[in-house]
């Protein structure tokens, strides 16, 4: 081609992109209806997510018996989990497994990157385009690019300058890193940032945390499983199977049935002590719905959170500078930890409140804050994710008009319950924003409905002999007015966190749906159900 890129023949119906949690179901789902599937991955082996992130201490915070595919019985029953909370190695390993099992492999191009994608409306179809400079021809394109999946590199001077290892947690090496000599510094304390300190901090010869916003934490509890335990929680798998699609947050707990005022000071006591001793994310969306409405609930939660953290940390100003101020319990994602706080009790951990002692700059040894140069052998950035659109944004995605999707959601972050766009034909998202996916979820139970719902979207379209479906921007209209609404009241939208984007205009848009899987998975199933009822399909 004139362009210098192949066109390699391929004509598929649908390519998928992503080969973790959603990329490979959809890739299992469509193939199952006899759809010619081409996939691709950036990296060089499935897992996503659980790829990528293979820092010291990764590790999930959902149940493994609720981290999982239900869709096979086989697979359910092969499978052992070591542990309530599985580490990156072992959710790696189960999701090869399961690439394995269901023969999944042979579908995807490894370490390529899909970088345009483009809609030609006189045909209805996609062409996309790889770094590899091949170009595919598809009718559906599925992306499953991962909400938490473009790594963010804060803007610090002199980052390049720096002479030793320089770190991004979700681009570690394969065969990690030795700190058992090195002066370590690790940047960013959320989920992140907490598993790789609280991993490093017994191990590394130096230790210093730069903190710009502490985090509430919650104690794991992570007893390992012997085979009485699988067995009894095997026997529960078609119950939990049902029971994750039914609760707020996809998991298998819900909130309390009792409202927080109707409780006596003894009983919301009694009622968080309990919950605390669980050692889960249920602490956090288990307890009273209102602490995401309301700010006195919320402070009374930190409260209590700030009084464990106190009793663990020996120092009173360190524990004090590891209590957050500046947002409500809840407000912000809450990490699970394991021995997080008396880190800081050690001779060789240092934590520096960036806020009072700002970092200037990176130096070739070190970090150069306001009071001094802190020398580094190595610098860990726990700083995040470009989170829910900055997978996709990487991507020259042209739809319909010719507009490109990242200009779009530069303007103004919007889709059909995050699983189409409208202007976006025949492309169907996961994780995308304004669904429970993008963050107020676990994860597993809403892709494996994002992509249930998707591959019978498609099925009904194949079916009826159609070749095209999109939303109408009535429906989409409808669709994100709705999530403002139940966004707009919570006090979670009010505080910063990469739970809330910036529409072009300035205004906020929250990344999640807050209606509740459970209600969200309804109003699709129903729509559905009323073949695509606001759906264009030609
Ligand atoms: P998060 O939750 O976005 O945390 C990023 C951390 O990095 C957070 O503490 C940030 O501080 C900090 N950060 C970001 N930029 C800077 C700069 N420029 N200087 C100093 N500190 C900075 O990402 P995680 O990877 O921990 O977790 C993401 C999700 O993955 C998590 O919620 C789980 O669902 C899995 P800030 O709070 O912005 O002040």
């Amino acid at each position: 081609m004139a362009d210098g890129i192949r066109d390699n023949n391929t004509r598929v119906d649908a390519v998928v992109i992503g080969a973790g949690f959603g990329g490979l179901y959809a890739t299992y789902r469509l193939r199952e209806q006899g759809m010619k599937v081409q996939a691709f991955e950036a990296g060089d082996g499935v897992g996503g997510t659980w790829y990528w992130n293979r820092y010291p201490g990764a590790r999930v915070d959902s149940q493994s018996y609720v981290y999982q595919y239900w869709f096979s019985d086989d697979i359910l029953n092969k499978w052992n989990w070591s542990e309530r909370f599985p580490s990156q190695p072992e959710v790696e390993r189960y999701l090869n497994f399961v690439a394995d099992e269901c023969d999944l492999r042979k579908h995807y191009a490894f370490e390529t990157r899909v970088t345009e994608a483009t809609y030609h409306k006189e045909t209805g179809r996609w062409t996309v385009v790889t770094d590899k400079d091949e170009r595919y021809d598809t009718q559906f394109l599925v992306a499953c690019t991962g909400g938490l999946s473009a790594p963010s590199l804060p803007d610090i001077p002199g980052i390049d300058d720096f002479q030793g290892e320089l770190l991004h947690t979700a681009r570690w090496p394969k065969e990690g890193i030795d700190v058992s000599d090195k002066r370590v510094g690790v940047i960013g304390t959320g989920a992140t940032g907490i598993q790789v300190i609280q991993s490093l901090a017994p191990l590394a010869k130096h230790l210093t945390v730069f903190q710009r916003t502490p985090t509430f934490a919650i104690p794991m509890r992570n007893p390992e499983f012997d085979d009485a335990k699988r067995a009894e929680l095997k026997a529960k798998y078609p119950e939990l199977k049902q029971r994750v699609f039914d609760t707020f947050t996809g998991f298998a707990f819900d909130f309390q049935d009792k409202d927080w005022y109707s409780m006596s000071d003894e009983e919301r006591r009694e009622m968080m002590e309990e919950i605390w001793r669980d050692g889960s994310l249920s602490f956090w969306v288990g307890t009273c719905k209102e602490v995401f409405f309301d700010p006195e609930v919320s402070k009374q939660f930190g409260e209590f959170v700030a009084e464990k953290i106190r009793a663990r940390v020996n120092d009173p100003e360190t524990a004090d500078k590891l209590i957050p101020k500046d947002h409500g319990f809840g407000t912000r994602r809450i990490p699970l930890e394991t021995k997080y706080f008396e880190a800081y009790n050690r001779d060789t951990v240092d934590l520096v409140d960036i806020r009072a002692n700002p970092i200037q700059k990176i130096t070739a040894h070190g970090v150069q804050t306001a009071e001094g140069e802190v020398p580094l052998d190595t610098l860990i950035f726990a700083t995040g994710f470009d989170a829910g659109t900055g997978a996709m944004n990487r991507i020259d995605i042209r739809g319909r008009t010719g507009e490109l999707l990242r200009d779009l959601w530069e303007r103004n972050v919007r889709t059909t319950m995050g699983l189409q766009v409208h202007g976006f034909p025949n492309l169907f998202t996961t994780m995308a924003p304004l669904a429970p996916a993008s963050a107020f979820c676990n994860v597993p139970t809403c892709l494996q409905h994002q992509v249930d719902w998707i591959s019978e979207c498609i099925r009904y379209v194949r079916e009826q002999g159609k070749q095209v479906i999109e939303p109408t921007e009535a429906l989409e209209q409808q669709w994100v007015q709705h999530h403002d609404e139940l966004a707009d009241h919570t006090i979670v939208m009010s505080t910063a966190s990469w739970y809330v984007k910036r529409n072009g205009d300035g205004t906020r848009r929250m990344l999640s749906y807050l209606g509740g899987v459970n209600t969200y998975r309804q109003t699709c199933d129903d729509i559905a159900a009323k073949n695509y009822e606001g759906f264009a399909i030609s």
